[in-house]
């Protein structure tokens, strides 16, 4: 087969490399995709830790079919479809307490996007405008949008892009291989880096501050958990001084730790929560914003006939995203799965934990069925070792995800036992060819 790769400008991709040595997914099912030459690989990474649920499953392939061929598109400004009304309340019912208004976006980025400026909103509109800074995390993957990338710690997401938003800080990362390496689950040390959040509020003063974004679990900058006690003490400052709490939940959402969100793993509720990927599964593009009630009450004042909020996207509430996610939400509720990655996460983690005795692993971290595997970068030569296991398990027939120098593993909440050793085995082959 001869396809041409030129046209196509991959996002986030090595694009010469790639296109020297292409890695075609043509078809896909359950825990498996199936390369352009027939080869079967395991997913040992959900796709984009997105495929929750596993692969081409029926019941939401269904869904989509249906929808397809009943309501191609509606829109949801100033007008509405029953299915988008379903979802919102479906969604509510499984969300930590209180989280009771959603607002539809297309991506976990649009969601970053629509939660900032809702922050920002809602503190005008309670008459504190002068609420306007974001404050992110150092680590933190927050999309790509301007937003995001501004509240973002990833400097190699930001530095290329100008001056990005004003008036935004970080708080400190939560990483300390030093206190913590091979935790099993949360790790002990660090609840007081919470206090950084203090050093911002006397620097720029509380009354200038609308919120603070935080992954719960930090996914793509390598699976950082929070030290234990350590969220707890960012909603508590937080509290103190009148600032929202955002959780960006678009990879700890639905079951990635082991119940349906990180908020309830943790035992912290946040303000805002922004969610995307695994609310349909993957197979058609959506996000959502949850939000407190008093959040969305604040907005509902004026003349009636006004709108309240000035933002939207074409696409929100989608008719194929509705009916892909209510089928997705029915299916995790069938087969138990928001739950299950907490079945079989000791499991998981003592697999895992077993490869710390390979050479160049100088970390290991997990909750539920997501874990971090640190290596010793090549000296000189930062993400190459990881890249060389990254390829090599690709060759072997099991597709992991890379970030710098770290492997992520979040397999299909549907992974059998057997699988994951074979994950755990493939890997260990990688690592010691990678030496
Ligand atoms: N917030 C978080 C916490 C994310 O993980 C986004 C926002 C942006 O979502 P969209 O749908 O706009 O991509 C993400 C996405 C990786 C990887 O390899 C992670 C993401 C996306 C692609 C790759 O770590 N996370
Ligand atoms: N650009 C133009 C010219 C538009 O008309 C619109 C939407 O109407 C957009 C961008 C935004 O597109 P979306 O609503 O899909 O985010």
């Amino acid at each position: 087969m001869s396809i041409d790769l030129d046209a196509f400008w991959m996002p986030f991709t090595a694009n010469r490399q790639f296109k020297k040595e292409p890695r075609l997914l043509a078809r896909a099912d359950g825990m498996y995709y199936w390369d352009d030459g027939g080869r079967q690989v395991l997913d040992a990474a959900s796709g984009l830790w997105c495929v929750n649920a596993g692969h081409n499953r029926a019941p939401i392939v269904k869904a989509i079919q249906t929808q397809a061929a009943e309501l191609d598109f509606a829109p949801t400004f100033q007008m509405g479809h029953p299915k988008a009304f379903e979802l919102a309340a479906a969604l509510v019912k499984i969300a930590p307490p209180g989280m009771e208004k959603v607002f539809f976006t297309n991506s976990g980025s649009e969601s970053v996007e629509t939660a900032l400026k809702m922050a920002i909103a809602y503190h005008r509109a309670r008459g504190e405008g002068t609420r306007t800074r974001l404050i992110g995390r150092e680590r933190g993957y927050h999309g790509v949008n301007f937003g995001g990338i501004s509240v973002g710690g990833i400097v190699g997401n930001r530095k290329t892009f100008g001056t990005l938003l004003a008036g935004v800080d970080h708080i400190r990362h939560t990483h300390d291989p030093a206190r913590n390496a091979f935790s099993v689950g949360q790790p002990a040390f660090g609840a007081e880096l919470a206090d950084d959040l203090e050093r911002l509020v006397a620097l720029h003063d509380a009354s200038t501050i609308a919120a603070v974004i935080v992954e719960p679990v930090a996914g793509s900058t390598g699976v950082l958990l929070p030290p234990v006690g350590y969220l707890q003490r960012l909603r508590e400052i937080c509290d103190r001084h009148g600032i929202l709490l955002i959780f960006d939940e678009v990879i700890t959402g639905f079951g990635r730790t082991g119940t349906p969100f990180g908020a309830l793993t943790f035992g912290v509720t946040p303000d805002l929560m922004t969610l995307a990927k695994g609310i349909t599964n993957g197979c058609v593009p959506m996000g959502a914003v949850l939000c407190q009630r008093k959040i969305h009450d604040a907005f509902m004042n004026g003349p009636e006939h006004l709108i309240e909020f000035a933002h939207g996207y074409t696409y929100s509430a989608h008719p194929l995203a509705c009916a892909a996610a209510l089928a997705t939400l029915q299916l995790y509720q069938d087969e138990g799965l928001l739950t299950r990655a907490g079945e079989l996460q000791a499991y998981f983690g003592e697999c895992v934990h077993a490869l710390k005795s390979e050479a160049n692993v100088i970390d290991i971290r997990n909750i539920g069925l997501v874990a971090g595997i640190e290596l010793q970068p090549r000296p000189g030569d930062p993400g190459k070792r990881a890249y060389d296991v990254f390829t090599d398990c690709y060759r072997q027939g099991v597709m992991v995800r890379v970030t710098g120098d770290i492997i992520a593993l979040s397999p299909p909440l549907i992974v059998q036992r057997a699988q994951i050793d074979h994950i755990v085995d493939t890997l260990r082959t990688a690592l010691r060819r990678a030496a």
